[in-house]
């Protein structure tokens, strides 16, 4: 019997942060008989269970899962908790479906969705294509990964608007029939070492974005990416059924939809006039760096299948700004940069950062580990970094690779960025990419960057008093 997820259905909801909270609002409104359950101890679960108890939702503690399982219809899964935790062990010993909550999100939503994955840049891209789209006159929501759950924007949407949605490799763990209208992979480098045994499976996770797609469905990706360009038709093994939309940087412009000529970004069409036309020029772009470059050409290729023109995409890519946190500059002090690039967490997102500036960079980094290896940061930090201040529990881990940049220790956020500023000459950029999660000293990747830009304005108000 196929889900509906109204009346007459009992919903467990594993996990109470923004995607549990968000299930349980939606589920509750549309009728369901609602569960919630956290293994956080109960003293630090009052407040959400209040909320959640205002919408209708019930909570049960982890060790009444068994007894209540085998009445349960389906289970929620919030994307952080791993498919190896006890509670879902312990549904699915009932034979309970356990879903991810964009699966859910995707079965309720009118609209098509253009799914976005990718190691690096995957909310960049998701945001852009969203401004995209409404700069053609869509109406168009965002969501996901990117930090507001799927589940709550595809609420009224009417199926004439899109869902852009930022997917993880956890959410798309538990899909089952999610099936975007476009899918976007932007590349698959190591991360999340920590939940997955290997890479292989790590890239697994993320190609389930395409699983179910079919020959009237487009696929976007970067041919330049090894893991990617695998999965080109010319490749010979045929894992897409969806029509191949690709960029390159590189000169394999015949593979691609997309490719740069003499610095401008030109588009072959796959259907209709395939004459090469141009876009936009690559100057016209106000995002800085190589990988935002790509992730430009991503969105693009997502807008243009959809039939977006190219005359309305050159005007809203230039007036695109980036997202909170990812690149942002934060203040111009006396001649010295600060940066915010508090959302990447993971090695390779800080080598493009490093690669997105010609000055001189003091870094600031560390934070969480999360299974990856340093040694290729270490090596760029060597490379392009004048000096790192490092902050948080993985310092000693990130230092044991850095052979020549004089390295300093700080405690602290004010602290780190007080190091960063005496280090710094104008003409330079203090750049904080932590390349580790943020949860040893702060709440989120949000906060990291707060504290951050918080710390810059104080000293320049201290400086200048
Ligand atoms: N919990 C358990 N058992 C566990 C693990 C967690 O009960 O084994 C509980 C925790 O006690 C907590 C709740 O689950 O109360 C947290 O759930 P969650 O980790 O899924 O966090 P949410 O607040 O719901 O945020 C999730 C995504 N989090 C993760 O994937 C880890 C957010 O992505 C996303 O923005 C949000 O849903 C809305 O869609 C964040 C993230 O770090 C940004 N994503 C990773 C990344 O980008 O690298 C994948």
């Amino acid at each position: 019997m196929s889900l509906t997820f109204g009346a007459n259905e009992r919903i467990l909801v594993i996990g109470l942060g923004r995607s549990g909270v968000a299930s349980a609002d939606v589920l509750c409104a549309r009728g369901a008989t609602v569960y919630a359950t956290d293994e956080k101890p109960a003293s630090a679960l009052v407040d959400v269970r209040a909320q959640i108890e205002r919408y209708g939702a019930r909570f049960v503690a982890p060790d009444e899962l068994s007894a209540l399982a085998p009445q349960l219809s389906a289970a929620v899964l919030s994307p952080g908790v791993p498919l190896t935790s006890h509670v879902v062990r312990c549904v699915q010993a009932a034979d309970v479906p356990v879903l991810s909550e964009v699966e859910v999100a995707y079965r309720l939503c009118r609209a098509p969705i253009i799914a976005v994955t990718g190691t690096k840049g995957k909310s960049t891209t998701t945001e852009l294509i969203g401004h995209l789209l409404r700069s053609c006159g869509k109406d168009v929501r965002v969501g996901g990964n990117i930090g507001s759950p799927l589940i709550a924007q595809v609420q009224g949407i009417e199926a004439d608007g899109y869902v852009v949605a930022e997917v993880s490799s956890f959410q798309l763990e538990t899909i089952r029939a999610f099936r975007p209208l476009v899918s976007v992979i932007l590349n698959v480098t190591p991360d999340h070492l920590d939940r997955y045994p290997s890479m292989e499976e790590y890239a697994e996770a993320k190609m389930r974005i395409f699983a179910n797609q079919g020959v009237h469905d487009m696929f976007v990706g970067d041919l330049d990416d090894p893991l990617l360009a695998a999965l080109h038709w010319r490749a010979g093994t045929p894992r897409l059924q969806a029509r191949q939309l690709w960029y390159t940087l590189g000169e394999h412009h015949q593979s691609a939809t997309m490719f740069l000529r003499g610095g401008e970004i030109i588009y072959a069409p796959i259907t209709g006039d395939p004459r090469p036309q141009t876009v936009l020029a690559r100057s016209e772009i106000p995002l800085v760096g190589e990988h935002n470059l790509r992730n430009t050409m991503a969105a693009l290729l997502a807008a243009l299948a959809l039939g977006c023109d190219r005359e309305s995409l050159r005007a809203a890519v230039a007036t695109f700004r980036p997202p909170a946190h990812r690149l942002q500059p934060v203040a111009e002090i006396d001649g010295v940069l600060y940066v915010d690039d508090s959302k990447a967490t993971n090695p390779d997102a800080v080598l493009a950062a490093l690669r997105s500036y010609r000055r001189p960079i003091v870094l600031i980094a560390g934070g969480r580990a999360k299974g990856t290896a340093f040694n290729e940061l270490g090596a760029a930090i060597d490379a392009r970094a004048k000096a790192v201040v490092l902050l948080g529990e993985a310092s000693d881990e990130i230092a044991s690779t850095i052979t020549r940049t004089p390295i300093v220790r700080a405690a602290t956020m004010p602290e780190a960025v007080s190091r960063a500023r005496e280090l710094a000459n104008p003409g330079d950029v203090v750049l904080l990419s932590p390349a580790c999660a943020s949860f040893d000293l702060f709440t989120s990747a949000e906060d990291r960057g707060e504290q951050f830009a918080a710390a810059v304005r104080n000293g320049e108000a201290r400086a200048h008093a």
